[in-house]
């Protein structure tokens, strides 16, 4: 249906074209349009009444992405089976308007489609809530957790910030992060992407503002969380929610600051193809980490056990 719906697409954009070309008469064309059209609602009305069989939870995302992993490490720590559908980064946000995380689900005759991972997480528990009552009980948030969410996605947004800062110079790596070298994104969008990276790179600049005073920005403001985390694990906190379990704020903490400190384990087995190992990175960047590390022991032992204890093995991960 996917692949009719393109090639019906196609046609309708390559019909004014054809008129030009041929020079096809005006009845002609008006029912070459009629007959696209109505072939296009034909299609409406068997997806419709006979809904396209697939799977239940499908998650779209980019292989390097720390909001991708928060949803990813919820999923998984919840238990249900989904379906990763991977694409090459920044494409899907500057052609099609969709950021990554993404997750579609099967609701009654429709496929019904939640961007942004807070409200991915608000949902998973409220269909969830029910039928896996404790399997689901680290989604349920109060004021408290919901802010300090909030605390971490804002840290999520200075993070972009500061990996674009560092690699956007440097095309290769920049490449290789938007999944390049991954096997599971699309040959086409690899070569889109090796085509359009001047393009992308003015956008990714433009969009999120990459300067030199916002990156000191960023950094600011990470110094911040981390030292915030910092003072609750010197308390004696166990996990940073304050529950006593640990609940998805925490893993929203390990996911995203897992971006710069990249544990064991980080992406679930889904990240291998598009991690920079030290010696690839730009110095600056390896300044920014060895820093961090150095200045917030606690939390970056805290970040490596919960990947250790809590992120699903997966096999040939180290
Ligand atoms: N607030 C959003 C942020 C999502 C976001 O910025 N995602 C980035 C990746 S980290 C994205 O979609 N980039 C565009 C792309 O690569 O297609 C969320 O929580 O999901």
């Amino acid at each position: 249906m996917k692949l009719a719906r393109t090639l019906n697409f196609a046609l309708l954009l390559a019909l004014p074209v054809a008129v030009a070309l041929f020079d096809v008469p005006l009845w002609a064309t008006l029912c070459l349009l009629a007959l696209l059209l109505l072939w296009r609602w034909l299609m409406t009305l068997t997806a419709i009444s006979a809904p396209a069989k697939g799977p239940e939870l499908v998650l779209d995302t980019i292989s390097a992405s720390h909001f991708v992993e928060k949803v990813r490490w919820c999923l998984d720590h919840l238990g249900v089976d989904y379906t990763e559908n991977k694409s090459g980064g920044t494409l899907g946000a500057f052609f099609s308007g969709r950021t990554v995380p993404r997750l579609r689900c099967r609701t009654g005759l429709v496929e019904t489609s939640i961007g942004n991972s807070a409200e991915i997480l608000r949902y998973l528990w409220g269909r969830y809530a029910g039928e896996r009552q404790q399997a689901a009980a680290f989604l349920q948030a109060d004021a408290r957790q919901l802010h300090l969410e909030q605390e971490i996605d804002r840290a999520g947004r200075d993070l972009q910030v500061w990996v674009y800062f560092h690699l956007l110079p440097h095309r290769e790596l920049t490449l290789h992060a938007w999944g390049v070298n991954d096997p599971a994104v699309p040959s086409w969008q690899k070569l889109l992407l090796h085509l359009l990276f001047p393009l992308q790179r003015a956008l990714i600049r433009r969009a999120f503002r990459i300067t030199p005073e916002r990156y000191t920005k960023a950094v600011q403001h990470l110094d911040q969380l981390l030292q915030q985390s910092e003072n609750l694990l010197a308390d004696g906190r166990r996990y940073l929610s304050g529950a006593a379990e640990p609940h998805y704020t925490d893993f929203a903490f390990g996911a995203i600051n897992g971006l710069w400190l990249l544990p064991a384990g980080y992406g679930g087995g889904q990240a291998e193809h598009v991690l920079l190992v030290p010696a690839r990175r730009p110095a600056a960047m390896n300044y920014d980490i060895v820093r961090w590390k150095e200045q917030f022991p606690l939390s970056v032992a805290f970040m490596q056990g919960l990947y250790r204890d809590h992120r699903r093995h997966v096999p040939g991960q180290p």
